[in-house]
């Protein structure tokens, strides 16, 4: 039997540029998602969602904007997904800003200290407020889970442990290098994370899911999913429009999350940075997206 599965929402885009990633939630359950995940054969519990966050400039702390509005969505997510996984349920967070997965593997450590993520993004999220100037948080997020120097120590401090993960938790799965910042590259190099190339997730999506499986630990684990890795020109649902003629499309990043979602260790995935907004021209996306977390979902 598969395991029941937990829906949490995360409606904040307070570590965002701009509003628009706070309306996810609510449009895809709009869309028909949780009917599509029970006729996909599971058990499905809405959770509801933690607290509405619309971004607003946060002229007091430019650097680290809106940081108690990110720091009470995060402790809000790992509520949820620590009762989720009390019931021993799995768990699907709807975001929000990619800071879910702080939320995510704050509950997850706790209940399996050695638990690993799968990341993946085209970004490697290890920035603080101390290396960019845009101060949003959502590109800060690993940085915090592996305390770097430069962290915010509000955003630390609610995780739990300290650091919340080791480098040997943690494989990032689409990068585009060109886009980290010198500071992420310099970390990168420092600690010797592991990491899979945009190019090279588009062209083998199966084989590479396999490789970042391989690398990370025999222990419980989540898969969070920034939909910014995808190529916006097949798949225009990011709040970053970036990913213009790279990247994988939605029908290849399918195959790659289902390899990981069927995975004995797999417990929770979480979606970040999905912006309904950008499929205004093309509403169409946002039902195959739902069709790529049925399919990723489905028990077997
Ligand atoms: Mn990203």
């Amino acid at each position: 039997m598969p395991r029941d599965l937990v829906v949490v929402g995360a409606p904040t885009s307070a570590g965002s540029y701009a509003p628009g990633q706070e309306t996810a939630a609510r449009v895809l359950r709009e869309l028909g998602l949780i009917d599509q995940l029970r006729a996909a054969g599971r058990q499905v519990h809405d959770a509801g969602d933690g607290p509405v966050q619309v971004w607003s400039p946060d002229r007091r702390h430019p650097y680290a904007q809106n940081l108690a509005a990110v720091v009470a969505a995060v402790v809000a997510v790992a509520d949820q997904v620590a009762a989720a996984l009390a019931s021993d349920a799995d768990v699907l967070v709807l975001g929000g800003n990619c800071t879910v997965a702080l939320g995510v593997m704050s509950a997850l450590t706790a209940h399996d200290p050695d638990a690993g993520l799968l990341y993946i993004d085209r970004h490697f999220d290890l920035n603080t407020p101390q290396s960019t100037t845009d101060g949003a948080l959502d590109w800060m997020g690993l940085a915090h889970a592996l305390d770097l120097p430069g962290a915010a120590e509000p955003l630390v401090s609610a995780l739990g442990r300290r650091p919340l993960l080791t480098t040997a938790q943690l494989y990032f799965l689409g990068v585009e290098f060109a886009a980290a910042t010198s500071w992420e590259r310099d970390q990168v190099e420092r600690l010797g994370l592991p990491w899979c190339a945009s190019a090279a997730l588009a062209a083998a999506p199966s084989a590479q899911a396999m490789r970042a499986l391989d690398m990370l630990p025999r222990a419980a684990m989540a898969v969070h999913l920034d939909v910014d890795v995808l190529d916006f020109t097949d798949a225009p649902l990011a709040e970053s429009t970036d990913g213009r003629n790279s990247g994988p499309s939605l029908d290849r990043l399918s195959a790659a999350l289902r390899a990981a979602c069927r995975d004995q260790r797999f417990r929770v995935l979480s979606i970040g940075e999905l912006n309904p907004t950008r499929a205004a021209g093309h509403p169409d996306v946002l039902s195959r997206f739902i069709g790529c977390l049925r399919n990723a979902l489905r028990p077997g």
